[in-house]
């Protein structure tokens, strides 16, 4: 297999255990099996601009001035492209010179990722913050192959058409050669969206044309490594059920983010209290909601409206001897979080809008096969489209959340057993391991662009005009059907 370049926004040590993030854990542990080189920012804010190799960990990263983390990272990746994408466009701020940052940005990654590649490098761009690099990148001259996942879900196209850039976008897109989406609801949206808002046609062997180029667009959803997660036979690690008289722990993991649907939880655990007093003093919801993109505003509101709502929860229920909620604003140790997996009788997974959602799997291949824990998941997050054995609700729906957990506590080991299996043989088939190996397969055999004078020549540094949309149809049934020809999931 030719040497991987990853670019993401996020670099971090593959060997460092405490990511609170999907890709970079996703990425960490390709890496910590194959040679590559993963590129990106640094962290760093710091308005010289130093670019670093660092050649024994095959890292390079550049800083971002204060402007670009303002307007590019915060602004257009964080305030615009982040909600549209979960569609949430009412929390979008699309202010004037957003775009233009985030298009420099991408622009100066481009230029100096161009000197450290070689001609059979494969590149695989993950997420929202580099959609724009590959079409600068062929700008330059580059035509390796090029590809992109996007690991958070893609949005109905009267969403994404929100954004003022959606037809630069999707000519942006189509500089890749593959596209990789974690749902086939992703695919779905993204193939209408392209049908029917940017001009795109389908080609017979069902990739898309878009302008001049031609891409495929897939459902590769994202997995993890179970081993990792796998139980010891630690005595200390006994699950406590509330029907052998104990405390039953609920445990919830995320960042806290909007999009994972923490203030509904609190309420649904609340409903439950209520409705079900028998166990109060038996049942804890153990929350670890790690910190995230603290200077974005729409974040410290959920922050706040979460501690008020822990705190109302607590008084109303607490007492001297028991806290209903346990919750935890700060990131945890990766081995810490297995222990914790391990010794909860409920996982509850209840995003408004996820791309997969990693903590449903690890919770699962975390539990001991003899006396697994229940999985309750949101029917919007991608991982429910594998995991169908979990207890799947809404997650708007405090009161069918609060059924759940109730189901889930009171479930016999039978049941429990026979869920737990189930999902952990999709969980074993559909590992980290698998996943980039068959994207990075796919991409690497996928076919030969058309060519392009601009790839060739590196002439042509300017973006071609944008192709013209056609009218929204009024039917997406085009779009959807389409969509099965190319849904190859993994
Ligand atoms: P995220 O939105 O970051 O990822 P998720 O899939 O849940 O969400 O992955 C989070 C990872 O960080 C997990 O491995 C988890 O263990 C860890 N983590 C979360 N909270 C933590 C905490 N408090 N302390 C320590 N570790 C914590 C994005 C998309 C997801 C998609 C992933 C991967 O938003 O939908 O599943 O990428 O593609």
């Amino acid at each position: 297999m030719n040497r991987v370049v990853f670019v993401s926004n996020r670099v971090a040590d593959p060997n460092k255990s405490t990511h609170a993030g999907g890709v970079t854990v996703a990425i960490s542990d390709y890496l910590n099996e194959h040679a590559g080189l993963w590129f990106g920012w640094s962290g760093n804010i710091d308005n010289e601009r130093s670019f670093e190799v660092n050649r024994h960990l095959s890292v390079a990263t550049l800083p971002l001035t204060e402007s670009e983390y303002l307007n590019y990272y915060l602004g257009y990746s964080n305030s615009v492209l982040w909600p549209v994408f979960h569609n949430r466009v009412d929390l979008a701020r699309f202010e004037e010179g957003y775009f233009d940052a985030y298009a420099a940005v991408n622009r100066r990654f481009a230029s100096a990722l161009v000197s450290l590649l070689t001609p059979g490098d494969i590149i695989w761009v993950h997420d929202y913050h580099f959609i724009t690099i590959a079409q600068e990148l062929r700008a330059l001259g580059v035509s390796n192959k090029i590809g992109f996942f996007l690991h958070i879900p893609f949005p109905p196209s009267q969403s994404f058409m929100a954004v003022p850039e959606y037809l630069q976008l999707a000519q942006d897109f189509a500089a890749y050669d593959l596209i990789g989406l974690q749902a086939t609801s992703d695919v779905a949206n993204m193939i209408d969206f392209l049908l029917h808002g940017a001009g795109a046609h389908m080609l017979p062997d069902g990739r898309m044309k878009i302008g001049h180029r031609e891409c495929s667009i897939v459902s590769a959803p994202v997995g993890i490594d179970p081993s990792y997660f796998k139980p010891s036979l630690s005595p200390n690690t006994i699950k406590n059920y509330v029907d052998s008289g104990h405390i039953a722990r609920i445990i919830g993991v995320d960042r806290l983010d909007y999009t994972k649907g923490l203030p509904q939880k609190f309420r649904a655990f609340d409903h439950f209290l209520s409705s079900h007093p028998e166990y109060c003093n038996r049942a804890i919801l153990t929350q670890i909601a790690a910190p995230t993109r603290e200077s974005v505003e729409a974040y410290n509101d959920i922050r706040k409206e979460l501690e008020s709502l822990a705190g109302s929860i607590n008084g109303r229920y607490g007492d001297l001897e028991w806290v209903p909620i346990h919750y935890i604003n700060r990131t945890t140790a990766r081995e810490r979080l297995v222990d914790v997996y391990r010794s909860s009788a409920v996982g509850l997974v209840t995003p408004l809008r996820d791309g997969m959602n990693l903590v449903a799997k690890e919770y699962v291949a975390a539990q001991d096969p003899a006396n697994p824990g229940v999985l309750i998941l949101s029917r919007f997050a991608g991982a429910a489209e594998q995991l169908s054995d979990a207890l799947i609700v809404n997650p708007y729906n405090v009161e069918e959340v609060s059924t759940s957990i109730y189901s889930a506590i009171k479930m016999s080991l039978p049941e429990r057993q026979q869920r737990h299996a189930s999902l952990m043989k999709n969980i074993e088939t559909h590992t980290a391991a698998n996943w980039a190996q068959n994207f990075l397969t796919a991409l690497a055999t996928t076919g030969a662009q058309a060519e392009n004078g601009s790839e060739r020549t590196g002439k042509n540094r300017r973006r071609a005009p944008a192709p013209k949309a056609k009218a929204p149809s009024s039917s997406s049934t085009r779009g959807l059907a389409a969509t099965s020809q190319l849904n190859r999931t993994w």
